[in-house]
């Protein structure tokens, strides 16, 4: 069974490992969103204006105006209902997309006397629990922004260590993320380390611009992934002895190859360091980031890579089935992912 490049991507069984909640929101949801705010209307129009007008820029955009963006789906997302709705919405677009086995990450957040940050973390991993979506299992990864602060990302961690025993299955890691311009790892290293140290799995945020010295104490930490791993090599704005680190502890990487070209991060597809990654056999794993903001689906992404980097489409089997090892799952639900994968080669790929 032949199938042209995109449609074998979007077939081929995929896990998102790297995907931000509000980042997430598809113009679909947002339109749905806008009309049940109830909010006045020219506040709304002026957010949706400016939303339509960056992510339709095929160029890009700085990561500033990437973190304005945020904002914009952040102030739908509001309330409960809306949080649970744009949940629920993530999870059936990335199904549709072939996507097998999702790990969401999104920042505790609260609005005064209508959500707080609790409920905002209940909330999601409610609609994840009461998602009726087949065929895709979700996880939730609690995700600390480095522009609050030391104390902020203690009480959230607190928050999630309160609220993970009523969600066990479901809430699983936690992140570093935010404008990487912004906070001091210094600040959040001890932090981090406590979630690690209350079993928590650790995806944090590394090397999306030039900074050697952070660099280095993220990859000390050795978290069990990292996101983006841009500025680690030493044509990317990293050193040798950054990249040797990277490999030697063979620490995975979620490689967001739209985001970082819209961000401009890399200058384009073809000079992206996944070429790097790839040539040296490092773990690694396709994501999208913020599949909303930037325009794409995770199968977009695998096609991407394909064309720019000769990728065969036993190659991207490879590369998908490989991503099993690097998700925050049990055992058992690895076993039954792999059984999974190997039905479908048969079905799609037995030569
Ligand atoms: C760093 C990012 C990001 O948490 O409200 N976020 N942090 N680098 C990126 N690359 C572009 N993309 C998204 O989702 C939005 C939040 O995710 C983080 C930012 O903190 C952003 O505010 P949630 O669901």
């Amino acid at each position: 069974m032949e199938q042209n490049l995109a449609e074998f991507c979007r077939i081929l069984p995929k896990l998102e490992l790297h995907a931000h909640l509000n980042g997430s929101l598809s113009n679909q949801t947002i339109k749905e969103l806008h009309k049940t705010s109830g909010k006045p209307s020219t506040e709304d129009n002026d957010h949706w204006k400016s939303w339509e007008k960056i992510t339709n820029q095929i160029e890009g955009h700085s990561l500033e105006e990437c973190f304005q963006l945020f904002n914009i789906t952040q102030s739908l997302t509001s309330h409960p209902a809306a949080v649970f709705k744009a949940t629920q919405d993530v999870i059936q677009e990335f199904a549709n997309d072939g996507v097998i086995y999702l790990e969401l990450r999104s920042t505790p957040r609260e609005v005064p006397g209508v959500m707080s940050k609790l409920e905002y973390i209940k909330t999601i991993a409610e609609a994840i629990l009461n998602s009726s979506c087949q065929g895709i299992l979700v996880k939730l990864i609690v995700s600390l922004d480095r522009r609050q602060g030391k104390q902020v990302a203690e009480e959230n961690l607190d928050l999630v260590l309160n609220v993970r025993h009523q969600y066990p299955d479901i809430i699983v890691g936690t992140d570093l993320s935010g404008d990487p311009n912004k906070g001091n790892i210094d600040d959040y290293l001890p932090v981090l380390e406590r979630a690690r140290s209350l079993g928590l799995k650790l995806a944090v945020h590394c090397a999306e611009i030039p900074n050697q010295e952070e660099v280095m104490k993220i990859l000390q930490l050795k978290p069990e992934r990292l996101g983006h791993a841009t500025c680690i090599h030493p044509e990317f704005g990293g050193s040798e002895t950054l990249w040797i680190k990277l490999l030697q502890w063979e620490i995975p990487v979620e490689i967001c190859l739209t985001s970082n070209v819209r961000c401009k991060t890399v200058p384009s597809y073809a000079a992206h360091h996944l070429e790097r990654v790839i040539a040296s056999k490092h773990p690694m794993t396709l994501a999208t980031d913020d599949k909303g903001v930037f325009n794409t689906t995770l199968s977009q992404e695998y096609r991407i890579a394909a064309e720019c980097f000769s990728l065969s489409k036993e190659d991207l089997y490879d590369l998908s089935l490989a991503s099993v090892e690097y998700a925050f799952c049990t055992e058992l639900e690895k076993m039954k992912m792999k059984d999974m994968f190997s039905h479908w080669k048969k079905r799609y790929l037995s030569l």
